[in-house]
């Protein structure tokens, strides 16, 4: 019974090892750049892949995100940020919940809530400034995972990991470390 157990797990960090490679890591998150899409798209595609919208939590993060967009050409990206609740309160929401926005860099006249209707926060790739514009405008998704809490969902290794790459998974051996 525990023998079973033990193979599960094994092979569900092993799927990880193996998914994760195709997130680009900074600090204890993971971030996937996906297309562009209106703010709750975006979220609900973050969501089937186990992620959530991005939220910056540091200069740091702030930098690199800015940084990771450029790279690819991406214009403005949404945070997983709105006030849409209650106006001039911004709340983000992260895998365990909403919260108070944690860290904030908005650009200089920001957020102005712009003909009583903008609720949800963008970062611009250029200068890592954010604004605040209305939700149903299309922006690139980046969805972050927090590495002390992944949780690869069951449908996402059938879609990113190609039998191929599978064959090179890792197995959680009893020392706590990878193994091929
Ligand atoms: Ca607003
Ligand atoms: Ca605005």
């Amino acid at each position: 019974m525990s023998l079973i157990l033990r193979r599960t797990e094994a092979f569900e960090v092993s799927v990880s090892a193996v998914c994760l490679q195709n997130w680009t890591q900074f600090q204890s998150s993971r971030y996937r750049f996906m297309n562009t899409a209106n703010w709750a798209n975006g979220q609900k595609r973050c969501q089937e892949i186990g992620a959530m919208l991005l939220v910056i939590e540091s200069g740091a993060e702030n930098s690199f995100i800015a940084h990771e967009l450029r790279l690819r050409n991406m214009g403005r990206a949404w945070l997983g940020c709105t006030d849409v609740k209650i106006e001039g309160e911004w709340v983000c929401h992260l895998a365990d919940g909403i919260r108070a926005m944690p860290y904030d860099d908005w650009k200089s006249g920001q957020p102005n809530n712009y003909l009583h209707r903008q609720h949800c926060a963008d970062v611009i790739s250029d200068t890592g400034k954010w604004t605040d514009i209305e939700c149903y405008h299309e922006r690139y998704a980046v969805c972050e995972i927090n590495s002390t809490q992944v949780k690869v969902p069951a449908a996402e290794p059938a879609v990113v990991c190609p039998r191929a790459v599978a064959t090179s998974c890792y197995i959680l051996g009893a020392d706590g470390r990878l193994h091929p």
